[in-house]
Parts: structure tokens; sequence; C-alpha cells
């Protein structure tokens, strides 16, 4: 364990594989590896920028980080990718695989890249994609980009993983638009209007607009800053320099306002949340005589013994006897 933290620290691409494996594995003795081996590391933290990317299948969002990505490795920095490969499930998007795609920027020895079947994954985030972040961030990449899936809860569980949260979407996504009042704003730090290029510039355009506009009118707190909105092309490398830029003026914005520390630690706090609701949800459906007296209260709410809140405050109760 010893070997693999100081092999990982050294930035060693074959120890951060095996340490992601080990980090996504469900046998017994790689998650005891796991949680010594990430308690270690979390010691050790690099200066990584975690950024995600969400937005509907089919937006762009492979094409754009393989075009982005490129961009930032050409510039020396280290770039890390974890994504979800959603050949596996029915979301859409390249049935062919990012593989494919990603291979291009695979191959510089500056990028590691790493893509999940989406099976097993748990709100659109593949096990362990938190940990392979920490991973990295201690393997001294400087960029780790995270592509979510879907929508809806994944995107809650990717913007509490990353510093910045950006959204992709195409031209003319009236819907999505919709989606601003629906309180996405509160968690999107940026727009990137994708396919700026061809027959859709024009259309791209003006969705760039009603984006800026819309959110004008739902601003975040004062001191927060305004959610950005960048055109870019992935196929012709367009706009790419703005979405470096836009990053920076992100980051130095939130760190001058307190608000990069304060984030990271309210994401801390929502994953240990999230770790204790789990680890109790298995406790309960496992418990010895737990699951047979929710079964038995179920027989007694149905016969009249028991009202429904009681039957549910004896076994809370009961479970909370139990070491
Ligand atoms: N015209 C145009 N097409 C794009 C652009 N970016 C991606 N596409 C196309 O959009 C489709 C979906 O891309 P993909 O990256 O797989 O989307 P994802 O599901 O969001 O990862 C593919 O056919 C891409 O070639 C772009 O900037 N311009
Ligand atoms: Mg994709």
């Amino acid at each position: 364990m010893q070997d693999l933290k100081n092999r990982i620290i050294a930035g060693e691409r074959a120890a951060i594989a095996k340490a992601i494996t080990i980090v996504e594995s469900s046998r017994e003795e790689d998650i005891a590896l796991s949680h010594e081996l990430i308690s270690e590391l979390i010691k050790s933290p690099g200066h990584a920028i975690r950024v995600g990317f969400s937005g509907p299948p089919g937006v762009g969002k492979s094409t754009f980080i393989e075009a982005f990505g490129s961009y930032i490795v050409n510039k020396d920095f280290k770039l890390g990718v974890l994504a979800i490969d959603p050949s596996s499930n029915f979301t859409g998007g390249s049935i062919l695989g990012d593989k494919t795609r990603m291979s291009e920027i695979s191959k510089n020895e500056n990028t590691f890249i790493r893509s999940t079947p989406s099976r097993g994954s748990l709100g659109g985030i593949a096990v362990g994609t938190r940990e392979a972040a920490i991973i990295l961030d201690a393997a001294g990449y400087d960029y780790i980009f995270i592509e979510t899936v879907g929508v809806g809860q994944s995107e809650i569980t990717a913007a509490n993983l990353v510093d910045i949260f950006t959204l992709i979407v195409g031209p003319g996504s009236g819907d999505e638009l919709q989606g601003i009042k629906k309180g996405i704003t509160e968690y999107a730090d940026m727009f990137i209007v994708n396919k700026y290029d061809g027959d859709l510039a024009t259309q791209a355009s003006k969705t760039a607009s009603d984006y800026k506009s819309a959110l004008s009118f739902y601003s975040k707190n004062s001191d927060d800053i305004e959610t950005q909105v960048v055109l870019v092309s992935s196929i012709e490398n367009k706009g790419m320099d703005e979405v470096l830029d836009t990053f920076d003026k992100i980051v130095e914005f939130n760190k001058a306002n307190n608000r990069f520390k304060a984030r990271r630690e309210s994401q801390l706090a929502y994953w240990l949340e999230e770790e204790v609701r789990n680890k109790i949800l298995l406790r309960l459906s496992k418990e010895q005589g737990i699951p047979e007296l929710i079964e038995s209260e179920v027989q007694s709410i149905i016969s009249g013994k028991t009202g429904f809140y009681s039957a549910s405050k004896n076994i809370i109760d009961t479970f909370l006897g139990k070491k």
C-alpha cells in the first residue's frame, strides 16, 4: 500500500490505473485497501482543478472533451479524464463508444483517461469517481475532467465533485432554457454552447444570447460570479481559449472570495452524509432481525393492529438499539 501510494505521488501511470481499479472494485479486500489508500492520499493533496461536464446525450460532451483536452495538453498541462462510457446503456450519444475518439488524446503521456461503463453507476457517476479524482490530484494532475451522463440527480452528484460545473448545450436548446428556471444556475458555473459551426452557427449564437439574457433574470447572490456563457465548436476547435480563460476567471474569483475552499468543504459534508446514509441503509437491510421485523410490522399495519407511524418508530428504535 505504501509502495502504491508513493508510486501514485510520483505520477506513475500504471500505479494510477491499478489504484483506480481498486477503488472501483466491490470486492471486500479491495474496499478495505481503497479506504486505506484514499485516507493516505488525502493527506497529500495536489493542485488539480476539477471540472464537471454535463448535458443531454448527443450534445457533444465527449467531442468537446477530446478537443478541449488536446488544447489543454498542448499547453503542457497534465489532464485526467473520468468519463462514463454510454455504450453499455441506452443513453444515446455515441454507440461506438467514447474510447475511439478519446484515444487521440489518450496517446499523450500527459493524459490519463478512464472510461467506465455506466453499469453500476450511481446517479450518473461511476462508483469510485470521487476516489479516482483524489488519486489523480495526488498524482499531480493539473485538470481533472468528469463527464457525466443524464440529467437531474446525476447533475447534483457531479456538481458536488467539482470546482467548476459546466453544462454543455446545443443550438436551439429551448427545452434546456426551461431548466434555468428550475434552479440549474444554482450549481452551474458555466454554459458551453456547442456546435457553433456550419449551418448551426447562427442558431448557436442566438442560443448563447438567449441564455445570457435568461441568466440575467436569475442572478445568483450579488456577491457571486454570474454564470458564464461561451460559444464553441468542438469539431472546428473554436472557443477553446475562451473556455480556458473562463475557467481561470471562475477559479480566481472563487479563490479571492473564499468560495473555492468553502465549496470543497460543503462537498466533503455532502459525501460524508452520503456515505453515512448508504451505510445505514445497507445495515438496515442486513441487520439481524430487521428485515423480519419490517415484514411483521407490514402485516400488523394491514391487520389494523399497528399504525403506520408507530410501526416505523418501532423499527427505528429496534435498529438504533442494536450496536
Ligand atoms: N457540428 C458539430 N457537431 C458536433 C460538435 N460536437 C459534437 N458533434 C457531433 O454530435 C454528436 C454527438 O457527440 P458526442 O460527443 O458523442 O456527444 P455526447 O453524447 O454529449 O458525449 C456526434 O455526431 C458529434 O460528431 C460540434 O462542435 N459541431
Ligand atoms: Mg459522451
